[in-house]
């Protein structure tokens, strides 16, 4: 635990400040009388609670409770300026809370701690959850606070936007409105911890240590600056609790003992808690969210069968993890988007949104669905998403010579198949080398290794390519993505990663430096002992051909004219997902070294085989 330091500030909060540092912070931190409580819960337990009042107040007004693991900020420099100015022009009392067991909370923190008061527990004071402890907070507020007009609104981002859903499960009845953003729904199937079951190690271990090894945040100390290399030399998962984490760290002790997708995940996973909405709910997503970008589909979608009353609303955009509370939303990486997107949903979208149900101002003249479609760089309104109406069903094959096309493949042959060796030794980085850590402070890759050039992993032999001839005409992708890969191994386990890409034209007059750029705009990774069943796992036979069905998401991306769409397979995806043994073992994270072997792939493209990305296409 030596190898932990200690790191003063909470990333996110550092980013806020650093992005909307200006002098007229001072002013928007002068405009709020600020204020502490201890606020008790059911059992005793005393949350730490800080809250801004605006000293121009005429009348009462909402309140907008963000919860978060993250230290509730001291003061307004940088949320009243940033991420919340357009709310803050609007009038609202402004409250944040460290929820239990984080910075000056008492109480416990355990990580996505399961909503057991809706577990039918519910009258017993000692069970205490998000759920209740949100429920406890606003009934303390609405008596406490002066001045405040009896409704309240709760917001956040990722940990912040799943505390915010957690609210929405058992409501208080002054809870109006809530906006959770880019909040994970199940961590097994798709969120920070694994996707479809296969371990987002570097995130995993590099946030498990954050957040455990003291009430504050911490960071571990890497002795290479390309975690890459590091977490090669690693090895075996196993090594990580005998040579750094002696089983002090919960989380990863979690990790190590429910490998599959048992009760302790299923407990958790709020989706499994989403019914029908009880409050009106705005649900943010960006497209390139390097973290939580299932969770907040999954929660729009689950609640979207049982809305009657119309009150649940979903906004896409072109930003990274919390990307629109960070910045303008004018680019991400290399990406330009024609227009300050974030600011666009800052004030268009969720100030207007929150006016109407926490003030009773303006009319709800919101669409159902928002999104940013890429490629196009428009905003566009949907009354259903994913749009069916507007879409048609189309298949896109892969076939011979790394071609991709809507045509199905009429190739009967046995060796309609490319192939290629994925060795455990030498895997396919996820993002261009060096992979800094996740969090680091003097500055990181990760938030946007998502809209990476894939150029940098084209050209490997173990990763396979198809791609259409350029367009003849636009093609636009809006909804849902799946793969289905026919595939086989000479193993018996393997990874299988799929991405979607929009090939740039060679001559790119807009921006010259572009020329060729291979832009990611659909990916995930399936692990092929789930194949069956996430709760049972199985061994894959040796060189016999699966289908792998892989969600790979949805987007909204029009493909120029003159572009290509490309199609990229391969079986790691290093650090960010585990390395697979490919020899089949009950517990990856008790694998020993010598089961990491290396594995013969190959991707059918035959007529009884088609692989193929089902998408939804544009009329
Ligand atoms: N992605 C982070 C997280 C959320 C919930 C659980 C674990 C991690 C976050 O940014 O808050």
């Amino acid at each position: 635990m030596k190898r932990i330091t200690l790191c003063g500030l909470f990333i996110t909060a550092f980013i806020f400040a650093v992005a909307f540092q200006s002098g007229a912070q001072q002013e928007a931190g002068q405009a709020f009388e600020k204020t502490n409580a201890m606020i008790p819960m059911r059992d005793g337990v005393k949350l730490n609670t800080n809250i801004f009042i605006p000293k121009n107040a005429t009348g009462p007004l909402p309140i907008m409770l963000e919860r978060t693991p993250y230290n509730a900020p001291e003061s307004a420099r940088g949320w009243a300026q940033g991420k919340y100015s357009a709310l803050a022009a609007d009038g609202y009392i402004f409250v944040f809370q460290d929820i239990r067991g984080r910075f000056k909370s008492e109480g416990q923190f355990v990580m996505q701690r399961a909503p057991v008061s809706l577990l039918g527990e519910k009258n017993d004071p000692k069970v205490v959850d998000e759920v209740t402890d949100a429920y406890d907070t606003i009934e303390w507020l609405i008596k406490n606070v002066p001045n405040n007009n009896g409704r309240v609104g709760i917001i956040g981002i990722s940990y912040p936007g799943w505390t915010a859903a957690m609210a929405t499960l058992a409501p208080h009845p002054a809870l109006k409105a809530a906006s959770p953003q880019a909040s994970p729904a199940d961590m097994f199937l798709g969120d920070d911890f694994h996707h479809n079951g296969a371990f987002r190690l570097s995130y995993g271990f590099e946030y498990a240590t954050m957040m455990e090894t003291n009430k504050e945040q911490a960071r571990f100390e890497f002795d290479n600056y390309d975690t890459y290399e590091w977490y090669l030399r690693l090895g075996a998962l196993s090594n990580v609790n005998e040579k750094y984490l002696r089983g002090k760290i919960p989380t990863w002790n979690d990790f190590v003992n429910h490998p599959n997708y048992d009760e302790f995940w299923r407990r958790q996973a709020m989706a499994g808690y989403l019914k029908k909405a009880q409050v009106p709910m705005l649900t943010v997503a960006g497209w390139w969210d390097q973290e939580d970008f299932y969770g907040p589909i999954k929660i729009y979608r689950t609640l979207e069968p049982h809305d009657q009353k119309r009150i649940n609303f979903f906004v896409a955009g072109p930003w990274n993890h919390g990307g629109w509370a960070r910045s303008d939303g004018s680019s991400l990486g290399k990406i330009k988007f024609d227009s300050n997107t974030s600011q666009h949903y800052r004030e268009k979208i969720e100030a207007p949104w929150f006016a109407y149900w926490l003030k009773d101002k303006g009319k709800l003249e919101i669409a159902e669905a928002i999104t940013f479609q890429t490629g196009a760089n428009e905003w566009k309104k949907y009354d259903q998403w994913p749009p069916r109406n507007i879409t048609t069903d189309r298949k896109l094959y892969f076939h011979a010579n790394g071609k991709l096309s809507f045509d199905s493949p009429a190739d009967a042959g046995l060796r309609a198949f490319d192939s290629y060796v994925s060795d455990p030794a030498n895997p396919v980085p996820y993002r261009p080398r060096p992979v800094e850590p996740t969090y680091y402070p003097r500055g990181s890759g990760w938030g946007a290794w998502l809209v990476e050039d894939q150029r940098f992993a084209h050209h490997r032999p173990d990763v396979l390519s198809w791609q259409t001839d350029p367009l003849t005409e636009d093609v636009t992708i809006t909804g849902d993505i799946a793969a289905h890969l026919f595939a086989s191994t000479t193993g018996t386990d393997s990874d299988w990663i799929v991405k979607l890409i929009d090939v740039y034209p060679e001559d790119y007059p807009k921006d010259y430096k572009m020329g060729g750029y291979q832009l990611m705009v659909a990916n995930d990774v399936f692990r092929g002992r789930f194949r069956r069943s996430f709760e049972k796992p199985e061994a894959i036979t040796p060189n016999k051909v699966n289908e792998y069905v892989i969600d790979l998401h949805q987007c909204d991306h029009r493909f120029l004219k003159g572009h290509k769409i490309m199609v990229q397979v391969q079986s790691t995806w290093f650090p960010v997902i585990d390395r697979n043994p490919q020899k089949y073992v009950e517990n990856i994270f008790k694998a020993r070294e010598e089961d990491y072997i290396k594995a013969t792939q190959r991707v059918f493209r035959s007529k009884a085989s088609p692989s193929h990305l089902q998408v939804m296409v544009a009329k």
